[in-house]
C-alpha cells in the first residue's frame, strides 16, 4: 500500500531516525494556553514551547474533528482524501471511514522501520472495514475510538478498546486521560530497538467537560469557566508526564515532540485574539496552538509567524525518518523542517484553503484572506446557524482581511485591494476545479460516497 523509501536505521540527513510523539488536543482554542496568552498558565506546555518552536500561524485543514484528523493522517485536504464530513454514530456513516487506499503518516513511518502506536480518539471509522487504526498503519491501538458519550444507550463510546478487542465497557471518563498517559509513559520507558511513533489523541478539551477529581477545582476559577480550565490543566499535566518520561529516558535529543489541536474552541474555550471558533472558517476555527520540540535540532525559544499547517506533519515526519513520500498522489503538506530548525523563516505555502464541509469559504496567502459569500444551505450540518462562536455562517458579500494587521478579521478592506481580491478569487476557482466544491467534482478528489453529505442524517 505504501510506496515509501526504505532507509532503515539512518534518516536522509545521516543521523539516527528520531522518535516522534504527536500529541493532539481536541477542540483546544488558540487562546487556551498560557504561552498563547491565557491568564491561567499551562506550565508543561508552556515549557515545551520555550524549549522549541511555537507557531502563531498553525492552521488545521478543517474546523471539526473528523476531517481535521483525516487531513492530519494523510497530509491531504479533506476534500482531496475523501473525508470532508465529520462522522456520527448513525447508519448513514456505516461505510464512511478513512479510505484504505490513503497513505497515512503511520503507514509511511512503519515502512521506514518505525514501531507505530496510537492512543486515544480515532474518529475515522473504527468499525468500518479497512478504516481501523490497525488498518491505517498502527501496530498498536488503545482508547475510546470517538468522543466520550454520556447517553445511556451509547456504551460503545465509553468502551476502551485495545487493538480490536474490548478492554473495559462503560468506563468513567475520570479514568481515561490517566489510563492513556500511563500507557504512553510505560511504553517510553521500555528498551526500544526500533524508533517509535506515538500518536496521542486526547479527548480534552472536547465536551463533556469532566476533569478528574485531582483536577476539579484546581484552577480556583468558579463555575463552568473554571471547570474548563481544570480540564485544560489535566491535559497540561498529561503532556508534562509524557515529556518528563522522554527526558528521564535520556532520549530527548532523539525525540521530536509535536503538540497541536484538531480545531478551534467549541463553546467553552477561547481563540482570542482571533474571531470565531470550531465549526466556522474564521481564523478561530482553523488556527490552533502548534508547538515543536527537538533539542539539538530545533533551537529553543523560537516563535514563528510563518503560515504552516497540520498538513505539513506527514512530510515533516517523512523527512526526519528518511521515508520518501508516495509519488502517485498529491500531498498538500510541505516539509517544514527547514523552518523549524531556523534555516528559513519563510512559509513553504503560497495559499491555504478554508473548506467548511464541501463549501470553499475562504482562501488566504500569508497576509490576505478572502471570504466568499455563502448561504446557510451551503453550510455543512454543524454550521447552519449563527450561535456562540458560529459567526458569518451566512455572508452576502465577500470580505477581505489583512491578517498581518487584523488577525481578528474585523475590518473588511475588500474595496481597497481589488488586485489581491482578483488573485485570491482566481486561486479559489483553481482549487475548486482540482479538489471540488459544493456543486463541483474536482479533477483530483477521492469520492466521499455520502448521500446528502452536508446533512447529518
Ligand atoms: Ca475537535
Amino acid at each position: 500500500m505504501v510506496a515509501a523509501g526504505l532507509m532503515f536505521g539512518l534518516a536522509a540527513w545521516g543521523q539516527a531516525q528520531p522518535n516522534i510523539i504527536l500529541i493532539f488536543a481536541d477542540d483546544l482554542g488558540y487562546g487556551d494556553l498560557g504561552c498563547y496568552g491565557a491568564p491561567v498558565k499551562t506550565p508543561a506546555i508552556d515549557r515545551l514551547a520555550e524549549q522549541g518552536l511555537r507557531s502563531t500561524d498553525c492552521l488545521v485543514a478543517a474546523n471539526v474533528c473528523g476531517p481535521s484528523r483525516a487531513a492530519l493522517m494523510t497530509g491531504r485536504y479533506p476534500m482531496r482524501c475523501g473525508h470532508p464530513i465529520s462522522r456520527h454514530p448513525f447508519p448513514k456513516y456505516a461505510d464512511y471511514g478513512i479510505a484504505p487506499d490513503e497513505v497515512t503518516m503511520a503507514e509511511l513511518l512503519k515502512s521506514a522501520g518505525y514501531h507505530t502506536k496510537m492512543v486515544g480518539k480515532w474518529h475515522l471509522g473504527f468499525h468500518v472495514e479497512g478504516s481501523h487504526p490497525l488498518d491505517a498503519g498502527f501496530d498498536e491501538y488503545l482508547g475510546l475510538y470517538s468522543n466520550y458519550a454520556t447517553q445511556k444507550d451509547r456504551v460503545d463510546e465509553r468502551t476502551i478498546y485495545r487493538n480490536r478487542e474490548v478492554v473495559e465497557k462503560d468506563v468513567p471518563f475520570e479514568k481515561v486521560t490517566k489510563l492513556y498517559t500511563d500507557e504512553i509513559v510505560d511504553f517510553i520507558k521500555q528498551d526500544h530497538k526500533q524508533p517509535f511513533f506515538i500518536y496521542f489523541a486526547h479527548h480534552i478539551a472536547h465536551g463533556p467537560l469532566l476533569p478528574s477529581k485531582t483536577f476539579k477545582g484546581k484552577s480556583g476559577v468558579k463555575g463552568r469557566a473554571g471547570t474548563y480550565i481544570d480540564f485544560v490543566q489535566e491535559l497540561d499535566h498529561s503532556v508534562g508526564r509524557v515529556v518528563a518520561a522522554v527526558d528521564e529516558a535520556g532520549i530527548a535529543e532523539n525525540t521530536l515532540v509535536v503538540f497541536l489541536s484538531d480545531n478551534g474552541p467549541a463553546r467553552d474555550g477561547t481563540a482570542k485574539p482571533l474571531s470565531g471558533g470550531k465549526y466556522v472558517t474564521m481564523e478561530g476555527g482553523h488556527r490552533v496552538p502548534g508547538i515543536f520540540r527537538w533539542p539539538g535540532r530545533i533551537p529553543g525559544g523560537q516563535v514563528s509567524d510563518a503560515m504552516i499547517s497540520s498538513l505539513d506533519l506527514l512530510p515533516l515526519f517523512g523527512a526526519v525518518a528518511g521515508a520518501a513520500l508516495p509519488d502517485d498522489r498529491t500531498i498538500d503538506g510541505k516539509n517544514i523542517l527547514p523552518l523549524l530548525t531556523g534555516k528559513t523563516q519563510q512559509s513553504p505555502h503560497t495559499y491555504f484553503y478554508y473548506y467548511n464541509g464541501l463549501n470553499l469559504q475562504a482562501v488566504r496567502n500569508e497576509r490576505w484572506k478572502l471570504h466568499f459569500p455563502r448561504t446557510s444551505e451551503d453550510q455543512p450540518y454543524w454550521a447552519k446557524k449563527d450561535s456562540g462562536q458560529r459567526i458569518y455562517t451566512t455572508l452576502k458579500k465577500p470580505m477581505l482581511f489583512d491578517l498581518d494587521a487584523d488577525a481578528g478579521e474585523k475590518h473588511n478592506v475588500f474595496a481597497q485591494h481589488p488586485e489581491t481580491v482578483e488573485t485570491l478569487t482566481r486561486e479559489a476557482d483553481r482549487i475548486r476545479a482540482e479538489i471540488g466544491g459544493l456543486h463541483v467534482v474536482g479533477s483530483d478528489q477521492r469520492p466521499h460516497g455520502l448521500v446528502n453529505p452536508q446533512e447529518k442524517n
